[in-house]
């Protein structure tokens, strides 16, 4: 493994910072417009991303990396300066969602199989060349009755191997997502049951990245927090999300990998934040624990923002609060009062 990857996933973790994941595909980018009924235009999401790239302040404090789409990462904001620039700028190292989405699985548990293996090492290298620091790639896990399958976690977890060591061969630090989400269908699975899939799926990752070689010392992981189904009856205190959730990644990630960047997967802004702040007072993690938010980070900015340039600034001021919040929680120094208070 170069020296570098190591480096790399260490910046990332860097203390008191975390991840904005900033990589919604096109389908996904046009759900979140919808809701504030905007057009999903190439200008608008530019535009959004300019605003989010563009809260300087809070990018040089408190997010060490940004995950990018394609189109993103080679693209440039209004002025023609490439957004890779601005990053660099922030110093905050661009990183690329290089998976091509997650698609039906055949059989009748209604699975998901991410899909981009092919071609990827041509891809990673034309990624490496526009300064990508790391990459990401994401298996979507379900839960109903007859899900998951071995099948298919063992099918997601060689696809997150393979694009692991293609990573690591072309320089680029794979970011290992394996999200056993809690707002599939029907979604009112217990806590318990999440924690017994997520385990199941952690060890099954391991395993085939050890089988494929990856040097976990050159990796980050992204996992889903052990939550009951969003439709679920059950609420879990923030103490019990945290102690259920560090208790299964002692189990089954091992201490060489250099941090855990987790997702929010559905969870309110305050939840997000809570609950990484919790897991941060535990004692006796062999890893730092910080945030790779999409959601979390992006909501209340989005809504701000509501497609006007003249908004950029209340809305990078509302992208700043979350980020600094959760900067806080990264240092399991949040508190509800200091969030109502800032
Ligand atoms: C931002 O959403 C990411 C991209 O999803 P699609 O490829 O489906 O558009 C997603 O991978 C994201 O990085 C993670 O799920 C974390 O986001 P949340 O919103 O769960 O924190």
């Amino acid at each position: 493994m170069p020296k570098s990857l190591n480096a790399i996933a260490q910046k990332l973790m860097t203390p008191g910072q975390g991840i904005l994941a900033a990589d919604e595909s096109e389908g996904t980018i046009g759900k979140r417009f919808d809701k504030i009924n905007l057009p999903n235009t190439l200008e608008l999401r530019r535009d959004y991303r300019e605003m989010l790239f563009g809260a300087t302040q809070a990018m040089q404090k408190y997010i060490s990396g940004v995950i990018l789409t394609e189109e993103t990462l080679k693209q440039e904001a209004a002025s023609g300066t490439p957004f890779r620039a601005i990053l660099a700028d922030a110093d905050v190292i661009p990183g690329i969602k290089v998976d091509r989405g997650a698609f039906p699985m055949p059989g009748e548990a209604g699975e998901k199989i991410t899909e981009g293996l092919d071609g990827l090492r041509q891809r990673l290298a034309s990624y490496a060349e526009l300064g990508a620091g790391f990459a990401k790639w994401r298996a979507v896990i379900t839960i109903n009755d007859i899900a998951p399958t071995r099948n298919n976690i063992r099918a997601n977890a060689h696809s997150l191997a393979r694009y692991a060591m293609l990573c690591q061969e072309a320089g680029i630090v794979p970011i290992v997502e394996p999200e056993v989400v809690g707002d599939g269908e029907p979604g009112n699975h217990s806590m318990e049951r999440c924690a017994q899939v997520t385990g199941d799926v952690l060890e099954n990752v391991f395993k085939e990245l050890r089988l494929a070689g990856v040097d976990l010392a050159g990796m980050l992981l992204k996992p889903n927090m052990v939550l009951p189904g969003l439709n679920s009856r059950e609420r879990p205190s923030v103490d019990e999300v945290a102690r259920r959730t560090v208790a299964v990644l002692k189990e089954h990630v091992p201490a060489a990998v250099p941090g855990i960047a987790f997702l929010s997967g559905g969870q309110t802004d305050e939840e997000a934040t809570a609950h990484l702040s919790a897991m941060n007072q535990i004692s006796g993690k062999p890893w730092p624990l910080t945030f790779s938010y999409g959601r979390a980070l992006q909501n209340v900015a989005l809504r701000a923002w509501a497609g006007r340039r003249e908004n950029f600034s209340i809305a990078r001021e509302a992208f700043a609060h979350r980020a600094h919040m959760n900067s806080l929680a990264a240092l399991g120094e949040w508190s509800n009062g200091v969030d109502r208070a800032a």
